[in-house]
């Protein structure tokens, strides 16, 4: 085998892929790639077009996947963004270009075709919205029945309109995400379901290959920072694994600094930086306008605090006021369009060259997780739409003009 499940907690190895926690002492499996075992180098992948297959080779399925051509996401220069932050260069990780619109697609492709193969008959997840939207359409595309618990009245528009639409059972749950992925756990441990959250090893092979992806896009040179949302902390995690993997595979040469943001009303991972703690103190009241990044008590913070620790990084909070200016900055300034989670990186960065975190000579990558299509209404808010004019070419030219 070219992987093994290994346990985050107590270190125990296993060959056994059904499993999506620790046997033993119940902590979090992660897949280990045995490096010795895997004949790549930098020609093997750069002769393939870019998407998350690109890498099946660090992938642990061997089966045909289910895809819909995910991963592939533009990695955009943004230079008047970088200039107006202070950076000498800016580049955008844009995962809102994913089949369904987020960054989960990468590792849903892998999870659900990893479900597929284990003879899974029912594929559940809690979620704050786009986990759900990117399961109940991959599920929909293994034929597989899919089961969603959200927080009842704090999911984004769009997401709700995908899981809905792709046929998945919708269950709202009065509480937040942390309540209904306790009760998503529960039901994956009695064997009722196969749970696709986070905790599960599979799911998040998949999202290494946003690091993959970005050392491919820049000719294997790594940058100084990735800067990362972080909500369940699932996603930093895989990124700078995705990042080690390379390194231990000998296809890169240094690795980043991995920064995290969270929200003012959601931040137990900050806190945690900040003290120096082992591990997060919950949060029982999440609050916060970016709804995907509402997470009080993330599932995988043990292994972020590790990345952010190992890799020279550091986290900071943003305001909600401040995630919505810059929300409105990139799209304005860059033309991308991004729900407000995934503005929390940009917010964030600047917040980190503020404090001399990250330098101004530096080479920053943010990672924009999900679409700004995917929330309408927050950004209808603050839009105003004009009162309707004739269609009259003068009185139009006039306004023209006036501008
Ligand atoms: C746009 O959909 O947790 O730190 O249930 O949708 O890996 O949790 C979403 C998370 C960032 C945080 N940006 O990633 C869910 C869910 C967007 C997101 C995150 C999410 P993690």
């Amino acid at each position: 085998m070219r992987y093994a499940l290994e346990c985050v907690h107590c270190g125990r190895v296993f060959e056994d892929d059904s499993l999506v926690r620790c046997p033993e002492c119940g902590g979090l499996l992660e897949v280990t790639l045995r490096y010795d075992e895997i004949d790549v180098d930098r020609s093997t992948f750069e002769s393939r077009g870019l998407g998350v297959w690109t890498f099946r080779e660090l992938l642990p399925v061997d089966e045909e996947p289910v895809t819909m051509s995910e991963g592939g996401t533009g990695l955009h220069p943004c230079d008047r963004l970088a200039e107006e932050v202070g950076v000498s260069s800016l580049q955008v990780k844009n995962e809102g270009e994913n089949p369904t619109g987020s960054f989960k697609d990468r590792g849903m492709t892998v999870g659900v075709t990893k479900a597929r193969e284990l003879g899974a008959e029912v594929v559940a997840c809690a979620s704050t919205g786009n986990t759900s939207a990117s399961l109940a359409a991959y599920a929909a595309r293994a034929g597989i029945r899919c089961v969603v618990l959200l927080p009842a009245g704090k999911v984004a528009l769009g997401k709700l309109a995908q899981a809905l639409f792709h046929g998945a059972e919708v269950i709202p749950v009065d509480g937040n995400f942390d309540d209904a992925l306790s009760v998503v756990k529960r039901l994956a441990d009695e064997g009722l379901v196969y749970i696709l959250n986070s905790v599960n090893p599979f799911r998040l092979s998949g999202q290494r290959t946003i690091a993959y992806e970005i050392c491919l896009q820049r000719g294997w040179d790594v940058p100084d920072a990735v800067v990362v949302p972080v909500g369940n902390a699932g996603n930093i995690s895989a990124i700078w694994q995705g990042f080690l993997d390379l390194y231990e595979l000998g296809l890169i040469e240094d690795l980043p600094r991995m920064y995290g943001v969270q929200a003012e009303g959601a931040k137990p991972v900050v806190e945690a930086i900040r003290s120096g703690a082992e591990d997060i103190e919950p949060d029982p009241e999440p609050e916060t306008v970016a709804t995907a990044i509402r997470i009080g008590d993330p599932v995988n913070a043990v292994k972020a605090l590790r990345a952010i620790r190992c890799s020279g990084g550091w986290a900071v909070a943003v305001s909600d006021e401040e995630i919505l200016a810059a929300q409105r900055e990139l799209a304005t300034t860059e033309g991308i369009f991004v729900e407000p989670a995934s503005a929390a990186s940009i917010a964030g960065l600047r917040k980190f060259v503020d404090m001399g975190e990250i330098g101004g000579d530096e080479d920053v990558v943010c990672v924009t997780t999900g679409h700004g299509l995917k929330d309408p209404e927050i950004v209808m808010k603050t839009c105003e739409l004009p009162e309707p004019v004739p269609p009259d070419p003068e009185v139009i030219a006039e306004r023209i003009k006036g501008a």
